[in-house]
């Protein structure tokens, strides 16, 4: 028997395209480039030798392209992992759901997603600038532990060593970390021996979940402290975006290849920032573009 989707579920425009992006099935290309700013799709397809569409809906803006011969989409995502929620079902079903007969295609089709993004380095070796390619990410958000098999692909081992150098139970700073791997093959590829290869939490927030304290007092006072000394089988906590954990997270339960790599906006351990930062992301996309 095969999966039936209703229209509540899988909810589907009256154009034929899927409901938050408003792309169309043939529309997507299987290498996808997810990026958290809007106004970073039109950097990525500036470099596109052609277009075949440009869609925009809140958040979400759409363009299929091509670049070097390869066909490619670049989706914006906006702030967040509950974003990456739907942009990531909505991929999936595009690429693996009949928009006719609401039913699951026969044959599964890999989708290779690589998001760039920005991050706040945590380690002497990420300062400003540095790209910090994301090899296990640590999800603050809790998305993962709402989908069946949530503990098959995450590193329950890694995520006890967490908690108990954290100190962290009951409420204190819950949801309960996830801690989820990327896909090795685009790693190897893309990260090649150029990029940082590090852990990376995605946190719930930009202020308290990042350990940032403006006027509200924090939980624990010592989270990113605890965090920088962090260490596990050689492996140290790099960096803070927003998204990478459920970007890894779902693409292995939905059987896609999935990464991150961010540049460093902001080094938190020496108290630095970079706000140009739009003119020099520019070099980081075209190493993406030509390693995907
Ligand atoms: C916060 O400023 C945003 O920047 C980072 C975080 O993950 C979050 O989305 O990524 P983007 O630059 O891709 O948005
Ligand atoms: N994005 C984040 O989520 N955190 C930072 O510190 C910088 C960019």
């Amino acid at each position: 028997m095969k999966k039936y989707f209703p229209s509540s579920e899988l909810i589907i425009n009256e154009d034929g395209s899927v409901f938050h992006l408003h792309v169309k099935p043939e529309w997507l290309a299987d290498k996808v480039i997810l990026v958290g700013d809007p106004g970073r799709v039109a950097l990525v397809a500036s470099h596109f030798e052609n277009k075949e569409c440009e869609v925009e809906s809140r958040e979400f803006k759409t363009i299929t392209g091509t670049y070097k011969g390869k066909r490619i989409t670049v989706v914006s995502t906006g702030i967040g992992c509950d974003n990456i929620d739907i942009v990531m079902n909505e991929l999936d079903a595009l690429a693996n759901i009949d928009f006719n007969t609401r039913e699951e295609k026969d044959q599964f089709r890999q989708l290779e997603l690589v998001r760039i993004g920005t991050c706040g380095g945590l380690q002497p070796n990420t300062p400003v600038g540095t790209f910090v390619c994301s090899q296990k990410s640590i999800g603050f958000d809790g998305l993962l532990n709402f989908y069946a098999g949530r503990n098959a692909v995450c590193d329950l081992p890694f995520e006890r060593a967490f908690l108990n150098h954290m100190g962290w139970s009951g409420n204190m700073c819950a949801p309960a970390p996830y801690v989820i791997d990327a896909s090795e093959e685009l790693i190897d590829r893309i990260a090649k021996e150029d990029m940082v290869r590090g852990v990376t939490i995605a946190a719930g927030g930009f202020f308290g979940p990042q350990g940032r304290e403006l006027r509200v007092p924090l939980a624990d006072p010592k989270q990113n402290d605890k965090i920088e000394s962090f260490e596990y089988k050689g492996y140290k906590i790099t960096n803070f975006e927003m998204e990478s954990s459920a970007l890894a997270g779902l693409s292995r339960l939905m059987g896609h290849k999935a990464m991150t790599v961010c540049m460093v906006i902001a080094n938190r351990l020496i108290k630095e920032a970079n706000t140009g930062y739009k003119n020099t992301i520019d070099a980081l996309i075209k190493t993406v573009l030509d390693r995907i």
